[in-house]
């Protein structure tokens, strides 16, 4: 009998775990570790999971075996020596077979067991576990070790139960091995199975017809012995060199890099490119924005293309194969010995899927739209229902009889990847919602295994029975797994990534691509939070800890970290000069935003003396509408070209000339100086517009922060004076008040980069205490603002600014005023300025650019109905 958590709470054992794979067997060495009775329920005959059925010709892992492998004792590490680069899949089944004896685990594995179905018993609070030989056992927690890539999806072309020959799966293959001699054999599917096997097949077959439907980037593995440098590293210090897998990006020790493609010459690419192809790894450090910009990483596809033009003779083969219509990663890239060189071979063909997609199958060969090709034997290596497949093929039901299936009809929802709502006492090792297979799996199993068993571990010593996270925390990590997903190129390809490779399963991100190092944190933040976004229930009753883990989007962090690297002085601590000159220094640092048609720099009369602009004209036919834009810097920093990146960014989405004004600066020029050049400045372009070459009528606004504070005075100000009309106001994070002491100055005002202390700075060089009321400083405190240019209002969620520019929206709507209040989720003051560099600004961008494209109408139709009324 087991040890029970609670005398009076009685299971045949504490856990039961699903899958003898390498999740499995850590799982239940740990557990078994730390005192838990646990059964491993494996419908195999043998340990090893994938690695156990997986066994076609030429299967191998593709990361470096010294990395793929257990780091949880330095014996077992001492005592195993793999003979290659990448391990075969014997040698990698004959290393779970030596951890399964070495620890002696066999003893709690029931092999040839498939788990059925899994239910929780409210009443008794445990799961009772049904296997196909038609036992049950009850356990206290339930864990599905199963793996990601274990359920083959199924064969989804017509005809191929008709099929006379024989018939191969690469996921299934026979233990036996199989002879192709003199055989006319084709194989379906071109991911990494198919191209690990089909060099081999190749060899041994009378004919070998490749059936691809989409090309897969692929690099030489080069496999033979590991790498010096990484043995000696590894055994200099074994400890650092675990530590540094588990704090990198994907689970394997590797350089960082922050400089993107684009900002190298061609000729310094090409040498990264082919540092990468030359290093027989599956993901080398290449450029920073890889996986985010599709110009950097259309570069690299490229140079794959070439590579795959120089190796295969056959120029149409050769175009056949190259991977086009999905950027390089976002599929599986694969590692091959041989296998564009296979193309070369007179008995191997290609047939292009995508120009004649399979028919049928028939009793005798493969049909196409083209061809009718008979055959002795097929080899399916069609993938995986990955991810989701093999914890929804156990019929497993939660809290009040609910189906997981039925749960995750529209995709699967998890907290960190490791539990569901609903689903008590129920774990998931590198689930979906965990970097997983987007990661070393090692380490992520690692891991996961010692959170789950800490976890089991911590509510034992607590007195607690079950664990569940609430439904906010999991809301917030489906959202924040989504959130580092778009800002990729990676939504975008129809891989198993997305489901995409499923017949009608649901189009959604599986793993989390926010890095391995940023999870392990994520995961440890929660625990020390006390367990942040988990329910557990125990004799005393129940006790939530609701929230959510991750509210910034993945991006802004970066920024803030790298800000926080940087470890600059405060700015309320420097002189305006010095602050002045380490806000250029900073700006040098940005990327440029995109091309525009033109820039123009000029200068224009304000209201005591000339003010520099810069004008960015669209690269499309004109005339164009115009927005005078104000900058931000707290009327204190910056100048007409600041922004720069921001305004080329609205130029372009906005089709309109942007030109960026300056203002006289406090505390040389302290109020009112900035709103008098504001309105004066708004006088000229209004009156100057057609000479700019832009279209005659109203113009907009528009500002950032403490622009947009002087953007919106103007307005009412030229609403005060008779005009000049104003078509529309874009106000981005406006400063509208001079009250530090509204809930978001306690919630924002010290961690994101505009603190209380700076906005006190600012305020201090710019107006008197007693000016700080005046509307034209606190335009929130005007009496009257009706009649104003409809607004545009953008707050951001993490900005001190946020609720003086909400308050400002709705004043607005209340006077009367169109207004389109836009929230920012997850960014800081600064963040939406930021083009380039924080991705996920780009879809509030787009709104600020179609607003003004919407005032720019407006005020076309007016001016068109004022003219038609002249005639
Ligand atoms: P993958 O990578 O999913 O590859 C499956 C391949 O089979 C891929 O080229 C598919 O094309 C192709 N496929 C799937 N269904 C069809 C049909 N109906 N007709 C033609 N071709 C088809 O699975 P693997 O087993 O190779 O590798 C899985 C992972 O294991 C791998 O990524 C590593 O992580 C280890 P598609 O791309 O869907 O057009």
């Amino acid at each position: 009998m087991a040890t029970d958590i609670k005398p009076d709470v009685r299971s045949d054992v504490d856990v039961v775990v699903v899958g003898a794979g390498f999740a499995g067997l850590y799982m239940l060495h740990r557990l078994r570790g730390l005192g838990f009775s646990t059964v491993v329920l494996e419908g195999a005959d043998g340990v090893g999971g994938t690695w156990y059925w997986n066994r076609y010709p030429g299967a191998r892992c593709d990361i470096m075996s010294v990395d793929y492998s257990y780091s949880f004792d330095p014996e077992l590490e001492r005592e195993w020596q793999w003979s290659e680069k990448y391990a075969t899949q014997p040698e990698i089944l004959a290393y779970a077979n030596h951890v399964a004896d070495r620890y002696d685990l066999r003893k709690d594995i029931r092999f040839a067991t498939r788990v059925e179905r899994a239910t929780w018993d409210a009443g008794a609070r445990c799961w009772r576990v049904r296997t196909g030989t038609g036992d049950e056992i009850t356990c206290r927690f339930y864990v599905m070790a199963t793996g990601c890539l274990s359920l083959p999806k199924s064969i989804d072309i017509e005809g191929a139960d008709r099929f006379g020959g024989d018939i191969y799966y690469t996921h299934h293959w026979p233990h036996e091995g199989v002879d192709f001699t003199a055989k006319r054999v084709a194989v379906i599917g071109s991911g990494s199975s198919g191209i690990q096997s089909i060099p081999i097949i190749a060899r041994q077959a009378a004919q070998l017809t490749v059936f691809q439907r989409t090309p897969n980037f692929s690099r030489p593995a080069l496999n033979g012995p590991a790498p010096q440098a990484k043995l000696d590293a590894f055994k200099a210090d074994r400890d650092a060199y675990r530590q540094a897998a588990r704090l990198s990006q994907i689970g394997v020790p590797a350089p960082v890099t922050m400089v993107g493609a684009m900002q190298v010459s061609e000729q310094e690419r090409r040498a990264v490119y082919e540092a990468a192809w030359n290093s027989g790894d599956l993901l080398p450090t290449t450029f920073a924005d890889m996986p985010t910009s599709a110009v950097s990483n259309e570069t690299f596809c490229e140079f794959l293309r070439e590579k795959i033009r120089s190796i295969v003779k056959d120029p149409a083969t050769a175009e056949a194969l190259c991977p086009t219509g999905y950027y390089y990663g976002t599929k599986r890239p694969c590692l091959d010995s041989g296998y564009f060189e296979t193309f070369n071979l007179p008995q191997v063909r290609l047939v292009d899927l995508r120009r004649t997609p399979i028919t049928t199958i028939t009793e005798t060969g493969i049909q196409t739209t083209a061809e009718s090709m008979e055959f002795d034997a097929i080899v399916f290596a069609t993938g995986f229902d990955a991810m989701t497949g093999a914890i929804v093929a156990v019929d497993i039901n939660g809290r009040d009889g609910l189906p997981l299936k039925q749960k995750w009809a529209e995709g699967p929802k998890t907290y960190l990847g490791l539990m569901t709502v609903g689903f008590p006492n129920c774990f998931l090792i590198t689930g979906p919602g965990s970097p997983s297979v987007l990661s070393n799996m090692m380490v992520s199993i690692e891991q996961h295994v010692d959170w789950v068993s800490e976890a089991i571990d911590y509510m034992r010593r607590a007195g607690l029975e079950t664990i569940e996270p609430t439904a906010t925390a999991e809301a917030g990590w489906v959202q924040h797994v989504n959130d580092c997903a778009d800002i990729t190129l990676f939504p975008q390809a129809s891989s198993w990534y997305m489901g995409a490779n499923v017949p009608g399963k649901p189009r959604v991100f599986l793993p989390y691509i926010g890095g391995v190092d940023r999870y392990r944190k994520t995961c440890d933040e929660v625990v020390a939070q006390g367990y942040l976004g988990f329910c557990f229930e125990g004799a005393s009753g129940v006790a939530c800890n609701d929230g959510v883990i991750r509210r910034l989007q993945p991006d802004v962090t970066i920024v803030l970290e790298v800000i926080e690297s940087l470890g600059l002085p405060p700015v309320e601590s420097m002189s305006p000069e010095a602050a002045r000159t380490l806000f250029v220094a900073l700006a040098t640092q940005r990327p440029p935003g995109p091309a525009v048609g033109e820039i123009v720099d000029g200068a224009l009369p304000g209201a005591a003396g000339e003010l520099n602009y810069r004008l960015y004209r669209p690269a499309t036919a004109g005339p164009h509408p115009v927005v005078v834009y104000y900058h931000g810097g707290g009327w204190v920093l910056g100048g007409y070209d600041s922004d720069d990146p921001l305004c080329r960014d609205l130029c372009v989405r906005s089709d309109s000339i942007i030109l960026s004004v300056d203002y006289r600066h406090a505390p040389e020029a302290r109020f009112p100086a900035a709103v008098d050049d504001a309105l004066a400045a708004l006088q000229w372009v209004s009156f100057h517009a057609k000479a700019l070459g832009g279209r005659p009528g109203p113009v907009a606004v528009a500002g950032w922060s403490a622009g947009a504070n002087l953007a919106t005075v103007a307005c009412r100000l030229a609403r005060d004076a008779g005009g000049p009309p104003v078509a529309g106001q874009l106000l981005i994070a406006p400063v509208t008040d001079a009250d530090l002491t509204r809930p978001s100055y306690h919630e924002n005002g010290e961690r994101y980069v505009l603190t209380s202390a700076i906005m006190q700075w600012f305020f201090d060089h710019y107006v008197d205490t007693a000016g700080r009321a005046d509307p034209r400083v606190a335009p929130l405190r005007a009496r009257d603002l009706s009649n104003l240019p409809p607004a545009t209002i953008v707050t951001c969620e993490f900005d001190p600014l946020r609720d003086e520019g909400a308050a400002y929206a709705e004043a607005l709507a209340a006077a009367g005023v169109d207004v389109k209040h836009i929230k920012a989720r997850g960014h800081i003051h600064s963040s939406l300025t930021m083009v380039d560099l924080v991705i996920s600004g780009a879809p509030y961008r787009e709104q600020m650019g179609e607003a003004l494209r919407r005032y720019a109408s407006a005020g076309r139709a007016a001016s068109l109905v004022r003219a038609a009324s002249l005639v």
